[in-house]
């Protein structure tokens, strides 16, 4: 995670924090204001001079930024962060819950974390408090049941800056000589139970003892000279393995898993009078790397993403999976118009800085009203503010387009006269996401026949961790998607990666094309994309047979992309 990020974090949950305090909203807003400003800001915050340039940033912001770039902390938000119960914050997972129900929940039902809130609701309190109706406390105990269901397990997008920088503060530690994460995280899965970092070195205590005093620990639960696990503060358990550096290869083929496709590997092995573990390949030939272990077992090397036993010991030569430089488009995006927070030069330039040939602006259509969605008024004044952009950048096609909501019953948000001005039309579900199967499949199939529809757009509107959303028939849906030519949407922001991995391999055994966007708000979200490209990888999306979008030919011989 970049620096910017980290604290516009920071300043957010500060924002909630406060909130739930019922501080004036005076404060509150400031503190918004100013994690909205380092979101949008372009130049990293850590190399700046004066940090009270940047809009919305006065002294005492600026003051409390400083003490983060100086020391790795903020004070006051420590402070801030200890002032209200440990577990507070995570009743906010809940969705429907936002910083004036925690007060709330917490003030006048003695709500602390996620089991007293359980409690609360089982013994009536919520729903004696003042203003709780029936259908809100139903939709809290739902959406209270699905967060208990998805447990402890992380997001994949909030996991790998962790592991990220973790790895580069250990890389720097005396005698380390090889340094990578494993497991779940290394597949690329969409939530991640635990990281798992394998090492070697040639000073196992002080790589040890770095690790266990990384600032970042709350506890540590284990240290021994081939093994240590810690818990961090933010939760998550991280376990770190010190092999020995010709074991490497054995080792993080193990500890990459999944253990579905260790045991399977295990099983090839002593079907040829081989013995495979984590220390290698017995008798050994060359087996020092995966690739050289998966060669003496008469296999291709295998993308990690799709070591999960379905299927990928059939390959008879490793896949050729899309890669970040493949993606040359993106087709999903948002501006000042609606919900976003850049203009529309800002975000041909974000493109431009990635080398795409192709950009299109979707903002949202007018049933979105608290993200700002357009009448179609203002839409069509969109589309030529659009083209006019285009005429003067020469550098990249922008193309005018929509996310135009399909509404509960199928129908979409703009009539068709509308639809038909459009480059591009981007089709997805926002709201009624607790349809029943039956009720969501009709829905998207009538958006997948629509003849002015391109792409649906996070087909499901699941939230990972949060909201379970629409549970369409989506054998269905592909059939009805491949045969319309229209293309499903792998929508890469970390909190939705929707469609999910088992739906893409679907979309693709089935035919239907596909479409990695990064649905972009802010510049920062473009990096979102490589979550969305495990999720390729993980459905097994190859280059040529289904991403057609990333041809510029396709996308630019005619005004309205022929999918
Ligand atoms: P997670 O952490 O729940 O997201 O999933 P993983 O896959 O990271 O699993 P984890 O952290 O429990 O273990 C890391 C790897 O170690 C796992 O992917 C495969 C290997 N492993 C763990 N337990 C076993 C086991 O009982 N048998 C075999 N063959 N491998 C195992
Ligand atoms: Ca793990
Ligand atoms: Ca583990
Ligand atoms: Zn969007």
């Amino acid at each position: 995670m970049s620096t910017n990020t980290d604290l516009a974090n920071i300043f957010h949950t500060m924002a909630t924090i406060l909130e739930i305090k019922g501080e004036s909203g005076f404060k509150v807003n400031a503190n918004t204001k100013v994690a909205r400003a380092l979101e949008d800001l372009v130049e990293d915050v850590s190399s700046m001079e004066d940090v009270t340039k940047i809009p919305g940033v006065g002294k005492s912001s600026a003051t409390k930024i400083k003490n983060y770039l100086d020391t790795g902390k903020m004070v006051e938000f420590e402070e801030l962060r200890d002032s209200i119960p440990a577990g507070l914050l995570d009743v906010m997972r809940v969705q429907g819950i936002g910083p004036k129900k925690v007060r709330q929940f917490w003030q006048e039902a003695d709500v602390t974390d996620i089991e007293s809130l359980r409690a609360a609701v089982d013994d009536g309190r919520l729903a004696n408090l003042p203003r709780m109706g029936k259908k809100t406390i139903e939709n809290i105990a739902q959406a209270l049941a699905f967060v208990e269901s998805s447990g402890d397990r992380t997001r994949l997008g909030d996991a790998m800056p962790i592991a990220q920088e973790i790895i580069t503060f250990l890389e720097r530690v005396e005698g380390v000589t090889t340094i990578t994460f494993a497991g779940s995280l290394r597949r690329g899965k969409e939530t991640i139970g635990d990281i798992d970092i394998l090492a070697s070195t040639e000073n196992q205590e002080a790589l040890a003892q770095a690790f266990c005093n990384m600032d970042s620990v709350s506890m540590v639960q284990a240290k021994g000279e081939t093994k240590c696990s810690v818990r961090l503060n933010s939760g998550m358990q991280v376990d770190l393995r010190v092999v020995d550096e010709g074991q490497f290869g054995a080792a993080l083929l193990y500890f990459t898993g999944s253990k579905e496709h260790n045991i399977t590997l295990r099983e090839k092995a002593i079907t040829q009078d081989k013995k495979l573990n984590e220390y290698g390949l017995e008798p050994v030939n060359i087996s020092e790397t995966e690739e050289a272990i998966y060669q003496d077992l008469g296999l291709p090397w295998i993308p990690t993403e799709i070591r999960e036993d379905r299927g990928e010991f059939d390959c008879k030569r490793t896949p050729n999976l899309i890669t970040l430089q493949n993606i040359k488009s993106d087709l999903h995006c948002h501006t000042t118009a609606s919900d976003g927070h850049m203009s529309i030069e800002e975000l041909a330039m974000q493109a431009i800085a990635r080398g795409y040939h192709t950009i299109a602006v979707t903002d949202h259509s007018q049933s979105q009203a608290q993200a700002n969605g357009l009448k179609p008024d203002r839409m069509r004044m969109h589309i030529d503010a659009i083209r006019k952009a285009n005429a003067s950048m020469s550098e990249i096609t922008i193309l005018a387009g929509s996310e135009v909501d399909i509404l509960p019953d199928g129908t979409l948000d703009y009539d068709d006269e509308l639809l038909a001005l459009l480059d591009i039309v981007v089709a997805s579900p926002h709201a009624a996401l607790t349809q029943s199967p039956d009720q969501a499949t009709q829905r998207l199939l009538a958006a997948i026949e629509h003849p002015l529809v391109h792409i649906i757009g996070h087909p499901t509107g699941r939230i990972i961790n949060k909201r379970k959303g629409l549970e369409p028939d989506i054998p269905t849906l592909v059939a009805a998607a491949a045969k319309n030519n229209t293309a499903l949407e792998i929508n890469a922001n970390s909190y939705r990666l929707d469609l999910r991995d088992t739906h893409v391999r679907a979309a693709v055994n089935g035919g239907s094309l596909l479409a990695v966007n990064t649905d972009s708000h802010r510049p920062d979200d473009f990096n979102q994309l490589r979550y969305g490209i495990f999720l390729v990888g993980r459905g097994l999306v190859i280059p040529g047979k289904c991403i057609k979008f990333f041809i510029p030919d396709a996308l630019l011989n005619s005004s309205r992309p022929d999918f």
